[in-house]
């Protein structure tokens, strides 16, 4: 009941907000270099649209969230960029604390849910929640049973024995969603016994992709038993009918504020503005689902998409974002996993 009103509320807020654009589509022009770090899908329907109604034309590029943070770095003395869309937090944060990205203030503050405005305070106004998703995995089922192996609903499950070379995961240098892994897992269980379970998870575990996604796509395909991952990028494959079962770990799992920062220096400021606008308003959310993108939406006149997880029945932890999105503790943190992980023979 609550879900509906919530979704038709969302409509007819998207209805106005696609009349309201509408008239200053011609008007507009110029352009907007964008960094995309959500799936290729999403990232192509908000530029399309974004170009229509304000005819600025978008010139994008995605990539995995830390690679995106490593763009913004390398280009710091000649920023090509103008908007970052997307992307887990933690590099978000990073970059604002790095003075990589700058301030803004946008009229649609006011509608925002409460966890997108704290990670805007934290970044001192240099970033904002655009939505949010909990970390899990997805597993075949085909592959699970044809293993004899008991259905994974843990973290402690994926370290099996008879799941060796069969988990795909990123690696947390480019991907967010690795690292978000990275961060819970020392959340959950402790830096020690964090850093014991991924060494263990290291020997079940085939590739370290750079891509986030990529292992639930694998998963759902029978490449690999199990992938973690966002579990909204599992639920992904589910929705179609793959046989891939996501899951939100028995112990507790850390989540994501996938976030949106304007790039200090952009050479075209302004269309940012206005991108970054637009990207609040329940019209420009309402394009995650068709998208096939279903995390919860920052705007709380946004529709949830109908297959978005139900955060609020999962176990979260308390995630520290200012912690874990700190340039020390993120650096400290990657070359630790490097040396003490990535390096270990198998
Ligand atoms: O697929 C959507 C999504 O999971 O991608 C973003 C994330 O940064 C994954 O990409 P990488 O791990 O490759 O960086 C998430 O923010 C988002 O929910």
């Amino acid at each position: 009941m609550q879900i509906r009103s919530w979704l038709r509320a969302g409509l007819l807020a998207a209805a106005a907000g696609v009349a309201l654009h509408a008239g200053s589509a011609q008007a507009q022009q110029g352009s907007l270099v964008m960094y995309c770090g959500v799936q290729e899908e999403w990232c192509r329907a908000m530029s399309i649209a974004f170009e229509k109604e304000t005819g600025i034309k978008v010139a994008m590029t995605r990539k995995s969230a830390g690679e995106i943070y490593a763009q913004l770095k390398a280009e710091s003395s000649n920023p090509r960029g103008d908007i970052w869309w997307g992307g887990t937090g933690d590099p978000h944060l990073q970059a604002a604390e790095e003075g990589l990205t700058t301030e803004y203030e946008s009229p649609m503050n006011k509608d925002l849910n409460d966890w997108a405005i704290s990670q805007w305070k934290a970044a001192k106004k240099r970033t904002i929640g655009i939505y949010a998703g909990a970390l899990g995995f997805g597993y075949n089922t085909e592959l699970i049973k044809q293993k004899g192996v008991p259905e994974p609903k843990c973290w402690a499950d994926l370290l099996n024995a008879k799941l060796k070379d069969d988990v795909q995961v990123a690696d947390p240098n480019s991907s967010g969603t690795a690292y978000n892994l990275l961060a819970t897992v020392v959340q959950l269980m402790g830096e020690d016994k964090g850093f014991d379970y991924l060494k263990a998870l290291h020997k079940n575990v085939s590739q370290y992709t750079k891509s986030g996604a990529a292992p639930a796509k694998a998963a759902s395909l029978g490449e690999t038993a199990v992938g973690i991952v966002f579990v909204h990028d599992a639920v992904v494959f589910a929705v179609q009918g793959d046989p891939i079962k996501p899951v939100a770990p028995c112990e507790g799992t850390g989540y994501e504020i996938g976030s949106m920062s304007i790039v200090k220096g952009a050479r075209n400021l302004d269309n940012a503005k206005k991108f970054y606008d637009w990207a609040l308003t329940p019209a420009a959310q309402a394009l995650a689902a068709p998208a096939k993108s279903y995390q919860v939406p920052s705007n709380k006149n946004a529709p949830i998409p109908a297959q978005a997880p139900k955060m609020s029945e999962m176990k979260l932890i308390d995630y520290d974002f200012v912690k874990y999105g700190s340039s020390a503790e993120r650096t400290r943190l990657l070359a630790k996993w490097d040396k003490e992980v990535k390096a270990l023979p198998k």
